[in-house]
């Protein structure tokens, strides 16, 4: 049974205050809060097991070694792969965005063509330009509409023999819509691209299954989803990341190294040079457990009654406008009141105890699109509660009030 107040007994920090009043943390979008769970297994590998792991023949290796595989294992399982060694360890989604776009830049030719979408966080953005510089590949971009939609008309005629890969993220950020991505998937393997799904923002709502995707890769980070920052993962279909050439040198991610030629290590440590956030990867597996204890069907469907109550009680305030109206969405709300810079609205509300993030949530051709400097975005998590976001309407009014 989903009882929220329980639930927030797990997280010690929502019974702190912030200027004097008690945290209401609506930033879930930029970092989710840590469970007891989550910080008991960081105090316990520390504590227990604190050594470099895949080097000692000593205990402690061994047994750090073991959890931090054991935990990989974890995160195949939830994500069902069909193998472990598809699973990457990363420092989070843009750096496994970064290592996907790095190997590709040895596959692609001029003038192919790489299709991201008018939805992207700057990290599904910028590596793809990088990418392009490098390889005379050509980028082309899937349009939106108002309601923070995309154009899958527009997409289907981006689509050609040219087209060598796809990205888009799963659910944008900035807006909360949840993209087709199904459809994408299907169209783009149609014509022989590859499809990269950023999945930073679903993975602490959706449970995906990359297999019934049939997607190429997918990125996620630990932070957003009740670990710790520092961590992700990178899932590659076994047969791209063998194409994919290594993304750095170092430690571990060899066979033999002589001065003459150095032979790479199988996946997934072909990937994984040098020592990793060995106690964010084990923990990210308790993070994983955490959640699926909870259920991703119980997440679902509360964090969706929070969005459909906040989404009706802020619309109640004359002059607020709310950005992204999918009826596919999330729990985050972007919002602007008329004629009222959004950083003003947060440092008010910030004073109140509430956090919410203010700007262009590293979105800024979104921003471009409606023509604002940026938004107020309050995001909710599973241990929200409609209190809280009574708390934030109040906050609101009281910031309306006092700007205009
Ligand atoms: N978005 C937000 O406030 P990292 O920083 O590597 O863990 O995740 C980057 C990233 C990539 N894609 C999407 C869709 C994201 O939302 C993010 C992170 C945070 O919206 C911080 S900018």
């Amino acid at each position: 049974m989903f009882n929220v107040q329980d639930i927030r007994k797990d997280f010690p920090i929502l019974s702190r205050k912030v200027n004097g009043k008690p945290l209401v943390y609506f930033d879930n979008a930029a970092t989710s809060q840590t469970p007891k769970q989550v910080i008991d297994a960081i105090a316990d590998y520390y504590s227990n097991y604190n050594a470099n792991i895949h080097r000692g023949v000593h205990t402690l290796s061994q047994e750090a070694t073991d959890l931090y595989e054991q935990s990989r294992e974890k995160i195949r399982a939830h994500f069902n792969a069909q193998f472990t060694h598809e699973i990457i360890f990363t420092s989070g989604t843009t750096h496994g965005i970064n290592l996907v776009a790095n190997g590709f830049s040895a596959l692609l030719k001029k003038d192919d063509e790489i299709i991201v979408s008018a939805l992207e966080h700057h990290s599904n953005i910028v590596p793809w330009q990088m990418l392009c510089d490098c390889t005379g590949a050509i980028l082309k971009v899937i349009p939106m509409n108002e309601e923070g939609e995309l154009l899958m008309d527009e997409f289907d005629k981006l689509l050609s023999e040219n087209t060598k890969l796809v990205f888009v993220n799963h659910i944008s950020n900035a807006l909360g819509t949840i993209n087709p991505i199904e459809y994408i998937i299907e169209k783009a393997h149609a014509v022989g691209a590859a499809v990269l799904i950023d999945g930073a923002q679903s993975c602490p709502h959706i449970k995906p299954d990359v297999q019934k995707l049939d997607v190429d890769f997918y990125v996620a980070s630990a932070h957003k989803m009740c670990g710790p920052t520092g961590v992700g993962m990178l899932y590659g279909k076994e047969e791209w990341l063998k194409k994919l050439p290594p993304y750095q040198g170092g430690g571990e991610m060899i066979a033999e190294v002589t001065f003459e030629k150095t032979t790479y290590a199988d996946l997934p440590h072909k990937f994984e040079a040098g020592t990793p956030n060995i106690c964010g990867g084990i923990v990210f597996g308790t993070a994983i457990d955490y959640m699926n204890q909870i259920g991703f069907d119980a997440i679902a469907n509360y964090e969706n009654e929070l969005l459909q109550y906040a989404t009706k009680k802020l619309l109640e305030i004359e002059g607020l406008k709310i950005y992204g109206t999918s009826k596919h969405k999330t729990s985050v709300i972007s919002f602007n009141l008329d004629g009222i810079h959004p950083y003003d609205v947060g440092t008010i509300l910030d004073k109140m105890g509430i956090a919410v993030r203010t700007g262009h949530h590293c979105a800024q051709p979104i921003m471009d699109f409606y023509k604002i400097p940026g938004t107020v975005r309050a995001s909710f998590a599973f241990y929200n509660t409609k209190e809280e976001i009574d708390a934030l309407v109040e906050g609101v009014k009281k910031a309306k009030m006092m700007l205009s």
